[in-house]
């Protein structure tokens, strides 16, 4: 029988390749999209990946828990993704209510309509590596104690916590994957890796001259996107619904990231980059590095791309999609 699957942030970095990675599994794949006076882009992502026109899209929005009933009503998943957030950590101190009403009462409301309309659907919680912030241990795995440093990452502790309790109090199938930080050619521009290689881009072709980031001492441990949303699918596949660190176990600074991808590119970073405070943050997270061993024994998953790979990656689209809207 064809499963039926439900992604929440559907049109954004993790939904698109969910997305994708359930219709190769032939899945019916159907998706909350929020209204959007810029209707004709918000499916940019659908259509890098050609994947557009193969999903049901229903109009709603996490904050708004009466849509949550209905749609879940209409479409009767058996698994259900709930990705969408307000997911810009610097954001989220500028919008913090914003951020709470979307990334932790968003999850509530979430749970709350699958407790009511479909308790039987297998539910994921896209928590986050935030959640860990002023790091408890040099290496972070399930067992590692929380102390978030903005807005968002105190709001995806409540979505966490409170998946965990709708697990425990209502018999809920409800996993949440601690994930860290996952990138790819549809990463927001907004966040670095993507700031750094659409910037490398751009300087290669003579468009630009300077890149300003905020801290390069920063470190983080990134992977793939694509492999991430096969943690996702993996962990609602599972018998017993449970929560699960997804990371490479490799941690990178954002100089060192620029220095691979300004080098991939033939250019110095040095003669580029400068270093601008309105990028800093209010409070920041140092360093993170996760432990996925749980995730491998259990689920048989591990990180499949490289780090040199990801921002080779990255950066091919970058210079690609640049050339095409310059038509270089
Ligand atoms: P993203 O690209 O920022 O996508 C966020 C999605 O949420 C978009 O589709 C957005 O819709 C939607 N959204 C925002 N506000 C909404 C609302 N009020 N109602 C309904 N939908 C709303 O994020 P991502 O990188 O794909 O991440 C997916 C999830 O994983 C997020 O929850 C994020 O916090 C979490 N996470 C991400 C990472 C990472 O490294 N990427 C790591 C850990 C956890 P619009 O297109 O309309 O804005
Ligand atoms: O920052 C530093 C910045 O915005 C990474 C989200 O997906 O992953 C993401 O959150 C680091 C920080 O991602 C700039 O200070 C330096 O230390 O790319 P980011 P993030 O904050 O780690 C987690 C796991 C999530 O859950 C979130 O949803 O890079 N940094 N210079 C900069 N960051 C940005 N954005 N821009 C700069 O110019």
């Amino acid at each position: 029988m064809t499963k039926r699957a439900l992604i929440t942030g559907l049109t954004g970095q993790d939904g698109a390749y969910l997305a994708q990675l359930l219709l190769s599994k032939g899945y019916e794949v159907h998706g909350i999209v929020r209204r959007s006076a810029s209707a004709d882009v918000v499916d940019a992502r659908l259509r890098w990946l050609g994947i557009d026109g193969q999903i049901q899209v229903h109009d709603g929005n996490l904050t708004d828990l009466s849509c949550l009933i209905r749609i879940l009503r209409d479409v009767k998943p058996d698994e259900i993704y709930n990705l969408g957030a307000q997911s810009f950590v610097k954001s989220s101190w500028q919008q913090p209510l914003l951020t709470g009403s979307v990334t932790a009462m968003g999850a509530h409301n979430m749970l709350e309509a699958v407790r009511l309309e479909a308790p039987e659907a297998r539910f994921y919680q896209a928590s986050s590596s935030e959640m860990y912030g002023l790091i408890q241990e040099s290496v972070q795995s399930e067992t590692t104690p929380f102390y978030p440093r903005s807005p968002y990452a105190v709001a995806k502790l409540y979505g966490h916590w409170m998946t965990v309790n709708y697990r425990e109090s209502f018999g809920l199938h409800a996993s949440s994957g601690i994930l860290f930080n996952h990138e790819s050619p549809l990463r927001g521009i907004e966040f670095v890796t993507r700031k750094i290689t659409d910037g490398v881009a751009r300087i290669k072709l003579g468009l630009q001259e300077k890149l300003a980031l905020g801290n390069l001492d920063a470190t983080r441990d990134w992977g793939h996107a694509r492999d991430y949303v096969r943690a996702m699918w993996l962990m609602l596949q599972q018998e017993k619904a449970d929560d699960y660190v997804i990371a490479t176990g490799r941690t990178t600074s954002v100089r060192d990231f620029c220095v691979l991808a300004f080098s991939q590119a033939g250019l110095t970073m040095e003669d580029h980059v400068v270093v601008d405070p309105r990028f800093m943050r209010p409070a920041e997270v140092d360093v993170l590095l996760g432990d996925a061993s749980k995730a491998k024994a259990k689920l048989g998953w591990e990180a499949e791309c490289t780090l040199e790979q990801l921002v080779s990656e990255m950066l091919e689209a970058d210079l690609e999609r640049i050339k095409q809207r310059e038509k270089l």
